[in-house]
C-alpha cells in the first residue's frame, strides 16, 4: 500500500489498516513516500493498492470521468472500466435533460459502489482550517457551495475571485496646533489631532499613549495643557491587523516668563565711576537663553552674566534696563532709575567727545609736520 508522507491522517489509517485487517487474516505493508513518488508509482498503474486524496465539483461530471476509459493514461488512478460502467458514463455527459441525466449518473455510483474498486474512507466531521484574512472574495459558500476550497475542478470561481488582503500598515500624521515659539517651543497650550489613513483598506483604530500613560484608542484631538516637555506616541491598526510602527512627537510648552529682578532700588546713588547693577533671573520652563540691557532707552546690549558694570556714566539721573529671554521667545524686562554722583562729575559724553577731538587734532598735526619735512629741496651738486 502507498501512503504519503505529507498526510498524517493517511498514515494513520494505513496503521489501523495493517492492524484490524491483521485480526481477519489479511496482511498490508504500507511503504510512506512523498506525494510525488506516489503519483509516478500510481500513474504507472503498477500498485496494489494506495491511499491517495480527491475532492469533488458540485458536477459529478469531473469524478465521473475520472474512473473512466477515457482518462485512462491520464487521470484514472486505476485503469478501471466496465462497459456498463461506461455506457452510462457517456450517456451521462451526452444528455441535456437534467433528470435524464441524474438517472445515467446514479446508475454509474452504482456500478461503482458494486464493484468497490474505489472504497471511499469518509470521515464524516471533516476539519478545514484556512485564514479569510489574507484573501477578500471567499463569497457566500451557503448561497453557493461551489465556492467552496474543495471544489477546486473546472476553475472555481473562488480563484477568479480571491483577491490579497490589505498587506501594508496604515500610516499616522499628527498635526499640531498652537503658537509655535522659538527652538521648537510652543509658547500655549497645544491640541494635537492624529489622521490615520491606509492606501489599500481602511483604519480600524488609531492608538496613542501619553507621557508613558496606557495605550487609548484615539476618539478626539487631544489637549496638551500643561508646561514642560511632552511625549506623545501614537500609531494606527487597519481593518485587516496590520500595525504601523509607533511614531514619537514631542511637544514642548514653556508659556511663562522668566523672572527676573534687579538687586538694587530705584533711586540708588552710586558714587563710584564704576556702576555696578546686578539682578537675579532664571526660567523653569525652556531655560534662560540670553540677556541684554539698555542704558537710558539706547540701544541694547548683549550680557552673559547678571550683572554690569558701567563706567562712563555722567553724573545725573539715569535708567537702566535689563531683558531676559527663554529659549521659548518669551520675555521679561527690569529696570531702575538710579543715579550717579561721583566727586570728579564722572565722564560725560560731551567730555569725551572733546577728547576724542583733542586726540585727532594732536594727530593732524604731527602728521603734517612729518610730511613737510620730507619735502624734497633742489637737487645739491655733486
Ligand atoms: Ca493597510
Ligand atoms: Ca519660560
Amino acid at each position: 500500500m502507498a501512503v504519503r508522507q505529507e498526510s498524517p491522517e493517511e498514515k494513520d489509517i494505513a496503521f489501523y489498516l495493517q492492524y484490524e485487517w491483521a485480526k481477519i487474516g489479511v496482511d498490508i505493508y504500507y511503504d510512506i513516500m512523498t506525494e510525488a513518488a506516489l503519483g509516478a508509482y500510481v500513474y504507472s498503474y503498477s500498485y496494489d493498492t494506495m491511499i491517495w486524496f480527491w475532492s469533488g465539483d458540485v458536477d459529478p461530471m469531473y469524478q465521473l470521468f475520472c474512473q473512466s476509459k477515457v482518462s485512462w493514461s491520464g487521470w484514472s488512478d486505476n485503469m478501471y472500466s466496465t462497459p456498463e460502467y461506461e455506457e452510462n458514463f457517456t450517456k451521462s455527459v451526452q444528455e441535456f435533460n437534467v433528470e435524464k441525466r441524474k438517472e445515467y449518473v446514479d446508475n454509474c455510483q452504482k456500478v461503482h459502489y458494486e464493484d468497490a474498486y474505489y472504497i471511499i474512507l469518509s470521515y464524516v466531521d471533516q476539519t478545514y482550517a484556512w485564514r479569510t484574512d489574507t484573501f477578500t472574495g471567499w463569497g457566500d459558500w451557503l448561497a453557493h457551495p461551489g465556492r467552496s476550497v474543495d471544489n477546486f475542478w473546472t476553475g472555481n470561481p473562488l480563484y477568479f475571485d480571491l483577491a490579497p488582503t490589505d498587506n501594508s500598515p496604515p500610516s499616522t500624521e499628527a498635526e499640531i496646533a498652537g503658537t509655535l515659539g522659538e527652538n521648537g517651543w510652543y509658547r500655549s497650550n497645544v491640541t494635537v489631532t492624529l489622521h490615520g489613513s491606509d492606501d489599500s483598506g481602511s483604519v480600524n483604530r488609531t492608538q496613542f499613549s501619553f507621557d508613558d500613560s496606557d495605550w487609548t484608542t484615539y476618539e478626539e484631538p487631544i489637549e496638551i495643557t500643561s508646561e514642560g516637555v511632552h511625549v506623545l506616541e501614537y500609531y494606527s491598526v487597519d481593518d485587516t491587523g496590520n500595525c504601523e510602527s509607533h511614531k514619537t512627537l514631542v511637544v514642548a510648552i514653556d508659556t511663562i516668563v522668566p523672572s527676573v529682578l534687579i538687586d538694587s532700588e530705584d533711586g540708588t546713588v552710586f558714587t563710584d565711576d564704576a556702576v555696578n547693577i546686578s539682578w537675579e533671573s532664571s526660567d523653569a520652563g525652556s531655560g534662560v537663553d540670553y540677556m541684554e540691557f539698555s542704558i537710558d532707552g539706547e540701544a541694547y546690549t548683549p550680557c552673559e552674566d547678571c550683572y554690569v558694570v558701567l563706567t562712563d556714566l555722567s553724573n545725573g539721573e539715569h535708567s537702566f534696563e535689563v531683558r531676559v529671554h527663554d529659549a521659548a521667545g518669551n520675555n521679561v524686562s527690569d529696570t531702575l532709575q538710579f543715579v550717579v554722583d561721583t566727586p570728579d562729575g564722572g565722564i560725560s559724553g560731551l567730555s569725551l567727545v572733546m577728547i576724542v577731538s583733542a586726540a585727532a587734532v594732536v594727530a593732524v598735526a604731527t602728521i603734517m609736520y612729518l610730511m613737510l619735512r620730507r619735502t624734497p629741496g633742489p637737487p645739491s651738486p655733486k
